[in-house]
């Protein structure tokens, strides 16, 4: 299909009543489905689907670029439990959209990549149409599934199949591709009507079978030291109550990792994040809670785990245990399921954490957090990383609700562990693969679908990845606070080039301001270089409940190469620092 003729099938006012056609059918569809918003890029074929989308009181969010529509997509359908949608064109479209769909599948976040398509014939003989690719060959291998509607009868299967698969199970990222002709194509009203369908139970429980809990019961009763660890799935599956009774009741401590901050607030008693080192070295019995034993758990090995541990997992996907650790008692089912089948198998006092672990625990915690309260109180010139992100975490304290974007490899670690959480799922991040570019597509994401306030605490590196979106803040004036830890570079800014004056490959410019960037698109722009004016430009930004971006001023010498995971850099030659 040329372009020309791509627009001529564009769904006009004029399509009689009696007919319909796809673009129709794709919006009736979603809403029939529950979809109310979609984030995307416009063009060929899929702008008047965007347009019609509105005009049927679908949210549209137009964005940059795709890849910042794809993130913002996956994290709304985390947030929500529902599936979040993603529009792209064909060919480079599809393609820049794809890393969030990978991303998106990596981090099991419910999330549909719908893309326009060129004409199958053309493109599958290789004629070179505009924007030619086999775009449902490519998705395959970077999503949990790929489908392609071919005939405008099967719009609403393909939807009602995209949307169930991204959510049932362990949710992922699903491609659905409709070439242009399909959208264009025509058919009798009624009878396109016949074809929509509304999913019943998109997400059934899966319910743990009961000989799984007594084993489960059992490993846990003859602990000594349990723990717990929580992660994203965990927060994701929103059984907060559940989870929360089944810790309190038990005492056992937990570790929540990064995005399963605030599923039970940061200073809850039983928590050991502070103390997270001794608890992996030492605990005997491990129970994961939607959380994978990967790079991010050192794959649950010795030194940095007890070689005896014993492992209890919960997870919806049975293929997950065993895959770094044996597992002495698998527990496949929905994590809400799983906690109500254990209370409800559980006698009274059949598993209680030993006081002499918790107080362990407790004691090193202690240590650990005044070690951290000296550091962050030292108010040193030029700026630290900690000077201003406990100036953050001192603003944001005072609103809970505010929801937490961090990217970056200092930024990143450092904020983490700062800025302490009290409310489930609001500190969304880098996720599994540690990547850079979900910034601006995440908070943007968060605010649209919550209303509620985002502080996105980024690297200045990784901030560029997504920079662009800060007119989409703009546009549609969403209350995103952007905070830029401006060292200067890729983990600092004080990396030179021995050889000559070419930029080394870690340097960014140590004097970009990107308080300038939002100032271009009518947003509030600071500069601050002491954690006095982070604060008083923070406190001044949210209040204001508009767009703003703060440029903190870090010492560009603050920070280490990759952040705290510079162990799994190969032997490299490392900084040149500057004289
Ligand atoms: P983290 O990075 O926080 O450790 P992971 O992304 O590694 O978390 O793990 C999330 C796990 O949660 C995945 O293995 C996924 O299958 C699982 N999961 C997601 N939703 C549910 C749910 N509702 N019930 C049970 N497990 C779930
Ligand atoms: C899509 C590699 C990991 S962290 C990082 C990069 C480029 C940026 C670190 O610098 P930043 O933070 O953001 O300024 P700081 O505070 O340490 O100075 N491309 C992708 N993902 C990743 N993870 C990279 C590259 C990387
Ligand atoms: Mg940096």
């Amino acid at each position: 299909m040329t372009a020309p003729s791509a627009q001529e099938t564009a769904p006009t006012p004029d399509v009689p009543a009696e007919q319909t056609d796809g673009y129709h059918l794709v919006v009736d569809a979603l809403k029939l489905n529950d979809v109310e918003t979609i984030y995307g890029v416009v063009g060929i074929p899929i702008t008047d689907l965007a347009r019609l989308a509105q005009a049927e009181g679908i949210r549209y969010i137009g964005f940059r670029h795709e890849s910042n529509a794809g993130h913002a997509a996956a994290i709304a359908g985390y947030l929500t439990k529902k599936p979040g949608v993603c529009l792209t064109v064909s060919a480079p479209g599809f393609l820049n959209g794809l890393v969030a769909l990978a991303n998106a599948t990596t981090n099991c976040f419910p999330m549909v990549q719908i893309s326009g398509s060129s004409e199958r014939h053309v493109v599958d003989l290789k004629q070179g149409d505009y924007e030619e690719m086999d775009q449902l060959a490519a998705a395959q291998q970077f999503c949990k599934a790929a489908y392609r509607v071919s005939r405008v009868e099967d719009i609403g299967r393909g939807i009602a199949r995209a949307l169930r698969t991204a959510i049932s199970g362990r949710p992922g990222g699903v491609y659905l591709d409709i070439p242009a002709a399909v959208l264009g194509s025509i058919m009798d009203a009624e009878a396109g009507a016949k074809t929509l369908s509304r999913l019943v139970d998109p997400a059934p429980r899966q319910l743990p079978a009961p000989e799984a809990v007594d084993r489960a019961i059992e490993v846990l009763a003859t602990a000594e030291r349990p723990l717990v660890v929580l992660g994203k799935g965990a927060a994701y599956a929103q059984a907060d109550d559940q989870i929360r009774e089944f810790i309190e009741s038990t005492g056992i401590p937990y570790v929540p990792m990064s995005m399963a901050k605030g599923l039970l607030p940061d200073d809850h008693p039983q928590s050991a994040a502070t103390a997270r080192s001794l608890a992996l070295k030492k605990a005997d019995v491990v129970m994961l809670v939607g959380a994978r034993l990967n790079w991010l758990l050192n794959h649950g090995q010795a030194p940095q785990w007890n070689p005896d541990a014993k492992f209890v997992q919960v997870d919806i996907e049975p293929t997950e245990m065993d895959s770094n650790q044996p597992i002495a008692a698998p527990l496949v089912g929905d994590i809400e399921s799983v906690f109500e089948a254990l209370a409800e198998r559980t006698k009274p006092g059949q598993i209680a954490a030993p006081t002499a672990w918790r107080e362990e625990l407790a004691a090193r915690s202690a240590q650990n957090v005044a070690k951290m309260a000296e550091r962050l109180k030292a108010d040193k010139h030029p700026m630290q990383f900690m000077g201003a992100l406990k100036a953050i975490r001192d603003v944001v304290h005072e609103r809970p609700e505010t929801y937490i974007v961090n990217e970056g490899a200092n930024a990143l670690d450092l904020a983490r562990n700062v800025i302490d959480m009290h409310v489930p799922r609001h500190r969304l991040d880098s996720g599994t693969w540690g990547v850079m570019g979900i910034g601006m597509g995440y908070a943007i994401a968060a605010a649209v679908e919550t209303g509620d306030p985002v502080v996105a605490v980024e690297g200045d590196s990784a901030f560029g990845f997504s920079g662009m979106e800060l007119e989409t803040i703009c546009r549609y004036n969403l209350p995103v606070v952007t905070v830029i830890m401006n060292n200067g570079g890729v983990y600092r800014g004080d990396d030179v080039n021995p050889l000559g004056d070419a930029p080394a490959p870690t340097a960014l410019m140590i004097e970009a301001r990107h308080d300038k960037m939002i100032e271009a698109f009518g947003g509030k722009g600071y500069r601050a270089t002491t954690p006095a004016e982070v604060t008083a430009a923070l406190t001044e930004a949210l209040a204001s409940g508009g767009p703003a971006l703060i440029d903190c001023v870090i010492d560009p010498s603050a920070g280490t190469e990759s952040g705290n995971i510079g162990h799994l850099n190969p032997k490299g030659i490392g900084l040149t620092k500057k004289k």
